[in-house]
């Protein structure tokens, strides 16, 4: 029998999105909300990650408690072994992805200096030559593409297994590196890492939770401090260092009279280029032939995030909007690289006129258009994809068009860079603020929307019950849409934070919430963190910082949560990750940690009770510092 539909007020905090689930039910289109009432309830044993269908012996499924006796797989695996086994891979998967997305960038710049990647450049010279030098190249007089080619050589090699620590651990704090050689977590090589974490979670290798537990971190670091950092880097000098800008988000950024193209994804090397190619005059002309004002490019989701960092491209929504973008019935192009897709769009954007288009020869989904994108001609495939979009504008049914709101005004692009920049160069203006108690503490909120949580509620939540505090907010990945649309990314924004905070945001013209990217770009959160940590000749345990997940889903949000607690930084997470069927794993996570690497975990769904958690924390840390309130 069918379930009652919920009321969209209850699935998510926004105008916008209620509007186009209500009209997504009128046009008879399913959403991620039905699907999860539709697999409600979850399997009690996948949930408690109690399952394993690592080997031909099983499928298994054990159960704790039965008969007071912990029953065990037919491996004889306990309920230990197979949570830390699963949680072991659900670390590699995200470790995976936010790496294999840096290796890309790895690729276009090999393809830029050899000459073979048209519409690809060195954007930010400056950048490349800082960050070679920190890795030990030679930069003194030498032609840019020389420097290229030697930074490319040692991003490869942080991903092979010739390596002691991954090359961007020149960042790190000392005390933190010798925590990491003592534990032996010191990340080596990102690809080293994830394969032997695939290893030992093969049937009979590493049967011991707390050992399996460990490699988890380490692969965690190898993503944060290497794939990551990486991706992040690399991006910065071939598209720009991010600088504050000015942009607008939520669905309003929709045109009715324009040609809407909507990127979706994680690697600015496809999105980058399908912006490029809208902007050609060539391109505009098609459109306004077709009958449109223009050509319309919005964000969603990271690769959204990407292009509004360094482009200013309006965000028309995170990870639950992606779906809605299509019901208003004015997308005519969704293109995607890969990551966070889900594969329902296909259908979704079925149901309209809708061009979906994936790029990405490693992630390409049934009943979609594949143009394949590669350095050499991402020029000319984005052209393709653009003129994809203009045909599809000229099948539009505008009677089926509804754009549910009007756009907020947004201010993005605080790289670590720009930051220092506004600051004078220094990082003083904010350890003066921080000392002075003005800003308490710093909480970067990263990540998803997951329909188990009414939409939004909790970033915005925590987002809000933090800055009251006066702890500064940064946002990366689909939490900026959300502080975006609750007017956090404006100075404005200040006025609902508290004294303190207001008065540094006033001072500074900042909003009490930072964008700092993606979620790639966390590696810019660890990297300022540790760059704090090395002014205030501590480690980055010490300082009164946090993370944290309130609405996360993916193996990625994970694998950057435990890069953050092995880097030091403890993380909030609303809902547990498949781990609590074991107490050793569980309380590993959430207090064992905190003797081994000085940060856990916190589940705690409530964003109020979160943030009053997460005070407590950052006063204990202050006063170990020797900082007033
Ligand atoms: Ni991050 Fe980006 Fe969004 Fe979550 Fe997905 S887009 S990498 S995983 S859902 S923030």
């Amino acid at each position: 029998m069918a379930k009652e539909l919920k009321p969209p007020q209850e699935l998510s905090i926004w105008e916008d999105a209620q509007k186009m689930i209500e009209k997504a039910r009128r046009d008879g289109v399913e959403t991620v909300w039905d699907r999860y009432e539709q697999q409600s309830p979850h399997c009690t044993f996948c949930e408690l990650g109690l399952t394993c269908k690592n080997c031909n012996m099983g499928p298994c499924r054990i159960s704790p408690k039965e008969g007071g006796k912990m029953q065990r797989g037919v491996c004889g695996a306990d309920a230990h072994v197979i949570v830390a086994r699963n949680f072991g891979r659900f670390v590699a998967g995200g470790a995976a992805g936010h790496s294999d997305h840096g290796r890309d960038l790895i690729e276009v710049l090999e393809a830029i200096v050899e000459g073979k990647a048209p519409g690809y450049q060195i954007s930010d010279e400056a950048k490349l030559r800082r960050v070679s030098a920190e890795l030990g190249i030679n930069v003194d007089g030498r032609d840019v593409m020389d420097v290229a080619r030697d930074l490319m050589d040692i991003c490869y090699a942080d991903f092979g297994s010739r390596k002691k620590e991954v090359g961007f651990t020149c960042r790190v704090p000392e005390k933190r590196k010798e925590i990491w050689r003592k534990l032996g977590i010191m990340p080596r090589g990102v690809d080293r890492e994830i394969a032997e974490m695939m290893h030992r979670t093969h049937m009979g290798c590493d049967n011991d939770a707390p050992n399996t537990l460990l490699h988890a971190a380490r692969t965690s670091l190898a993503d944060g401090w290497a794939g990551s950092m990486i991706g992040t880097e690399l991006s910065d000098i071939i598209f720009g260092t991010p600088a504050p800008s000015a942009s607008r988000a939520n669905l309003g950024v929709l045109k009715a009279d324009h040609v809407n193209l909507l990127v979706h994804g994680h690697n600015p090397v496809v999105s980058e280029m399908v912006l490029a190619a809208a902007r050609e005059p060539e391109m505009i002309a098609k459109a306004k032939a077709a009958g449109a004002a223009g050509i319309n490019i919005g964000g969603l989701c990271c690769t959204g995030n990407e292009l509004l960092m360094r482009q200013g491209i309006p965000m028309a929504g995170n990870h639950l909007m992606t779906e809605l973008a299509i019901v208003t019935g004015a997308v005519d192009a969704m293109v995607v690289d890969y990551q966070c897709i889900m594969p329902s769009l296909v259908q979704t954007a079925a149901c309209y006129h809708t061009k979906f288009i994936t790029t990405a020869d490693k992630a390409k989904f049934t009943g979609a258009t594949h143009v394949s994108f590669h350095p050499d001609n991402a020029v000319k495939q984005a052209r393709v994809v653009v003129e994809m979009a203009i045909e599809a504008y000229e099948r539009r049914d505008q009677g089926r068009v509804e754009i549910p709101c009007e756009p907020v005004d947004i201010t993005t692009g605080f790289s670590i860079e720009a930051l220092l920049s506004a600051l004078g160069g220094t990082l003083d203006p904010v350890l003066d603020a921080v000392k002075a108690g003005k800003i308490r503490g710093f909480t970067a909120i990263v990540g998803c929307n997951n329909p188990r949580i009414k939409h939004d509620s909790a970033n915005v939540g925590l987002a809000k019950a933090l800055i009251k505090k006066d702890i500064l907010v940064l946002a990366t990945g689909c939490v900026t849409t959300a502080a975006g649309k609750a007017g956090l990314l404006m100075p404005e924004g200040a006025s609902m934070a508290g004294p303190g905070l207001q008065e540094v945001c006033g001072a500074l013209g900042i909003p009490p919430v930072l964008h700092m990217g993606s979620c790639v770009d966390n590696s810019r959160v660890i990297q300022l963190c540790a760059a704090i940590a090395n002014a205030l000749g501590v480690d980055i345990s010490d300082l009164p910082v946090w993370g944290a997940s309130p609405e996360w889903y993916s193996e990625k949000a994970v694998a950057i949560g435990l890069y953050c607690v092995a880097s030091g930084i403890p993380v909030q997470i609303g809902t547990p990750p498949h781990i609590t069927g074991s107490d050793v794993v569980t309380n590993l996570a959430l207090s064992g940690l905190e003797d081994l690497v000085g940060a856990a975990f916190l589940v705690e769904a409530d964003p109020e009770k979160a943030a009053d958690i997460m005070d407590e924390r950052i006063k204990a840390k202050r006063k170990a510092l020797g900082l007033s309130e």
